[in-house]
């Protein structure tokens, strides 16, 4: 992997209810306590243009064709792209970031299955090539991560069927087994502090951080 910019790029990925978003956010105080400069943002969403096609994506009330929710994640990542994560990893920031790419060939390749050629050249000009150095992938079984998520008020993406989801989830797994280099996989089922001291030897290991784990 050819490295692109002085910042580290690290993904965080996985199924609905697999406790990312928790995590990233348990990381990343602890990130604070150390000093370590980093920025925390998703995909969806992680711009002020992408909060409205978020907000578009995920309303269940508004049927959405593959194609245009496709081009509606990448339309939110070219703007993500340029405008917060290469100007983080070009100041030499560690950039954290709550799915990437990879959900596409998850979700819209694996789960709507769409073009993988198309997602893969999209994904390609959303993100003028920009390839994550580590992805994380947070397993867990599809039943499992779904009842852990407010029975009230899923959004539109976790109201597909459970077939849906089984799909993405092993898709996650072959994209996984395709690319061991990059990523790696965590256990997500377990108890929460288990899952983020597995995550910190990850980054401490993959990234050179060994105040992650040595502090
Ligand atoms: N999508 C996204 C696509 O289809 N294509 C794309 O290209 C992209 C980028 C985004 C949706 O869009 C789809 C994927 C998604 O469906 P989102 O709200 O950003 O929507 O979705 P998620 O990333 O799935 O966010 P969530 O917040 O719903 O899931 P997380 O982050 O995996 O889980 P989290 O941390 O919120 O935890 C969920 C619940 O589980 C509990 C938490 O307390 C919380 O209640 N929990 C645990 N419980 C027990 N043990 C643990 N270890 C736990 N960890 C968390």
């Amino acid at each position: 992997m050819i490295k692109q910019y002085p910042g580290q790029f690290v993904t965080l990925e996985g199924p609905e209810g697999a406790g990312k978003t928790t995590q990233v956010k348990l990381l990343s105080k602890y990130l604070d306590t150390l000093g370590h400069r980093h920025v925390v943002t998703r995909d969806p969403g992680g711009t002020a243009l992408g909060r409205q096609i978020r907000r578009i994506l995920l309303n269940p009330e508004t049927p959405v064709n593959p194609v245009t929710e496709l081009l509606l994640y990448e339309a939110d990542r070219a703007q993500h792209v340029s405008e917060v994560i290469v100007p983080a990893l070009k100041a030499g920031i560690l950039v954290l970031c709550d799915r990437y790419t990879d959900s596409t060939l998850a979700y819209q390749g694996y789960g709507r299955e769409l073009d993988f050629k198309l997602i893969l050249e999209l994904n390609e000009i959303a993100t003028g090539g920009l390839t994550p150095d580590l992805t994380i992938l947070f397993d867990i079984d599809s039943s499992m991560g779904l009842a852990r998520l407010h029975p009230s008020g899923h959004d539109r993406l976790e109201r597909e069927a459970l077939a849906f989801h089984q799909k993405v989830r092993q898709g996650y797994l072959n994209l996984a087994e395709q690319e061991p280099e990059r990523w790696r996989i965590i256990d997500a089922t377990r108890p929460l502090s288990l899952v983020q001291e597995d995550l910190r030897k990850l980054l401490a290991e993959k990234l050179s951080l060994p105040e992650l784990v040595e502090s």
